[in-house]
């Protein structure tokens, strides 16, 4: 027993140590670096959920922290969510396995007649690196196939991104479509993009409105009551 126990806190203090270097590794953005570690921990037995919460989630909160504070940019953020996701992939499959829930499932898109989607997925890498379940339906989305995927998901969130002062009539229509569908009071709508303003969100009756990123998880999580 004496032995055991020994060995149990030794691996404890290894996965403890090999999970802050799965952070640091997220946080700097070293994809290679993130995927080797997270085969390492999983083949030192660490359990997938526990990589997500406290290497994934917790890098990816340090990460929108540093850009909240100006610290990175937009470059950074992306090769930091690149590895976030890298390692999230060969972590996905295996939480099927296990009873870790996401803390919700979100909708996202890009609105009708718009293109752009750098920051929608950004967006959407936030979301994930936040723990949310994300159902990305691309861009040029039509009202039509939001009210579908809400229905289809359960989803209680739905984040709507518009790059073009044009297609920000986009957002209010779809806004209005959900509330003729009778699904406004199921979820709440967030919404963001360059041109999109805390004002025009309230105008369009949104639930929120994130300037970047890191706040659209902040936000959601808000929404979400989590
Ligand atoms: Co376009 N484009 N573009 N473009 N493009 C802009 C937006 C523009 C400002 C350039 C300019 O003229 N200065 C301009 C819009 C002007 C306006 O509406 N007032 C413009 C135009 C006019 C066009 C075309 C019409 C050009 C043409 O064909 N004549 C055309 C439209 C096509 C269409 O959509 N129907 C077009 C096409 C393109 C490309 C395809 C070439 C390419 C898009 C590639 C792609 O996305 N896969 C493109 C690009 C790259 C840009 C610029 C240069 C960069 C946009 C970007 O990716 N920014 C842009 C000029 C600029 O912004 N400097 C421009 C980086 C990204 C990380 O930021 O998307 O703002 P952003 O996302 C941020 C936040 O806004 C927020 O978080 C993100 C990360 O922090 N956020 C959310 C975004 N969505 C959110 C959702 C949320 C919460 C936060 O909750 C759900």
């Amino acid at each position: 027993p004496f032995l055991h126990g020994f060995f149990a806190k030794f691996t404890l203090l290894r996965s403890n140590s090999n999970i802050e270097e799965l952070k640091q590794a997220i946080v700097d953005g070293d994809a290679a670096a993130a995927l080797e570690l997270t085969r390492q921990a999983l083949a030192e037995q660490v359990a997938p959920e526990v990589l997500i919460n406290q290497g994934l989630i917790a890098a990816m909160a340090v990460v929108g922290n540093l850009f909240e504070e100006g610290e990175i940019f937009i470059p950074e953020m992306l090769v930091a969510a690149r590895a976030m996701q890298a390692a999230l992939d060969i972590l996905k499959p295996l939480l099927a396995e296990t009873d870790m829930k996401p803390v919700g499932t979100v909708i996202l898109g890009t609105v009708k007649g718009d293109m752009h989607d750098i920051g929608k997925n950004l967006v959407k890498m936030m979301l994930q690196g936040a723990g949310f379940e994300v159902v990305d339906l691309g861009t040029d989305v039509a009202p039509e196939r939001f009210i579908q995927a809400i229905q289809e998901y359960g989803a209680k969130l739905v984040g709507l991104s518009a790059l073009l002062t044009t297609t920000m009539n986009s957002m209010r229509l779809t806004i209005e479509a959900i509330e003729q569908s009778g699904l406004r009071d199921k979820v709440k709508i967030m919404v963001g993009g360059a041109p999109v303003t805390e004002a025009f969100a309230a105008q369009i009756r949104a639930d929120g409105y994130a300037p970047d990123a890191s706040r659209a998880a902040s936000l959601a999580k808000m929404l979400m009551g989590v």
